[in-house]
């Protein structure tokens, strides 16, 4: 992983498909971001087979639907996506819902169907409630790839993985240990309680406790759920302090929740006395570290991982993929990927930030 770096976009002339497609969403109420403009025409229908090493087409109308806007780490993925969209000349739109609730991502998956977008890049937030949504938009022609919270895979083409999911887990986990000298209650404070990629994580984490000698002394007291909302997840960490006055840490597998508990411990008698580790970005945590609210965390490249959705996305709508595994593309600057079993593309590992090295980053 690298630090984020300045990407160029290209500026494309306005086309009437992409402005009634801006309104149109603008209209139910969530935000919409136009980019580039449509050069070629609308793009075409997704080729049915793959055409390894094939051209990428140009003017496909590409949408990335994060799990809520408004979160720092989607508007990194979103500047990562809209690049690579730039770059294939492409039209880019990013859309989504305020809060984080699965029903409010369905409407944005049915408009982006209806205006007849050529790839939407989802990051879920249920494994199964948009499934049918999805179903419907690729009966419609729309390619669906999913990216950081994936979807049962039998309703999207391919998974862009931030990073191997069990790597994730076995990092959190090996952290707060480090961090809380082998022993202690902790507590995990998640994002919703359906979010797909955080479950996925949480469940290394209970295994790696039950099975992994290292850990026979540290106990997991209680999950909760802040639902990637500020204000809650603050709240939360707050009750979680309050109900387990023998806690020793906490592991926030998501941005919004450990921005929140880092800035509840920073106010708190508890600062520099209960750990707080997890995942978040370098820009949003800088502070908490310097301050020795929190000593270490990590996180992969939300930019990159962006870029590679896009990339991903465009390859199965020019047919050049069809996410079976062993397919090949090749994702601008970041290089040649491979589909893996399932469909899943992984980015690469996780990178750990600490008061050494969190100034080498800027996302
Ligand atoms: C939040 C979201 C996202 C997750 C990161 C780590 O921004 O929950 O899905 O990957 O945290």
């Amino acid at each position: 992983m690298s630090a984020s770096r300045t990407r160029r976009v290209r500026a494309f002339t306005s086309a009437a498909l992409g402005l009634s497609l801006a309104l149109t969403v603008a209209a139910c109420g969530g935000t919409t971001q136009d980019s580039n403009e449509d050069e070629g025409g609308g793009g075409d229908e997704p080729a049915a087979t793959a055409d390894a090493g094939g051209e990428f087409e140009t003017g496909l109308s590409i949408a990335m639907l994060p799990k809520s806007v408004n979160n720092p780490y989607f508007d990194a993925s979103s500047e990562g996506a809209e690049a690579a969209v730039g770059e294939l000349e492409g039209e880019y739109e990013y859309t989504g819902p305020s809060d984080t609730a699965a029903s409010s991502q369905v409407s944005y998956i049915n408009t982006l169907s209806q205006q007849a977008a050529d790839v939407i890049l989802l990051s879920a937030n249920d494994p199964n409630a948009l499934c049918s949504s999805l179903e419907q938009a690729r009966a419609a022609g729309t390619s669906v790839v999913t990216f950081d919270s994936d979807v049962d895979p039998s309703c999207r083409d391919a998974f862009v993985s931030q990073v191997d999911g069990a790597e994730v887990g076995r990092t959190l986990i090996e952290m707060m240990s480090e961090q809380i000298g082998g022993e202690g209650q902790i507590a995990i404070l998640s994002a919703t309680a359906n979010a797909t990629n955080q479950n996925a994580w949480i469940a290394v984490i209970e295994e790696e406790l039950a099975n992994n000698p290292d850990y026979a002394n540290v106990e997991l007291v209680a999950t909760v759920y802040g639902d990637d909302e500020d204000e809650k997840s603050f709240q939360e960490t707050q009750g979680l302090l309050q109900a387990n006055p023998e806690l020793k840490g906490i592991i926030s597998p998501t941005t919004v929740g450990i921005a929140a508990a880092a800035r509840y411990l920073q106010g708190s008698e508890y600062k520099g006395q209960i750990a707080l580790t997890g995942l978040g970005t370098p820009n949003q945590m800088r502070e908490f570290v310097k301050d020795g609210t929190v000593t270490e965390f990590a996180l992969w490249d939300p930019t990159a991982l962006g870029e590679l959705a896009a990339y991903a996305g465009a390859a199965v709508a020019s047919g050049i993929i069809t996410g079976a595994e062993g397919d090949t593309f090749t994702a601008g600057e970041l290089g040649e990927y491979t589909v893996g079993a399932d469909g899943v593309i992984i980015l690469g590992p996780p990178t750990r930030f600490n008061a050494d090295n969190i100034d080498d980053f800027d996302f």
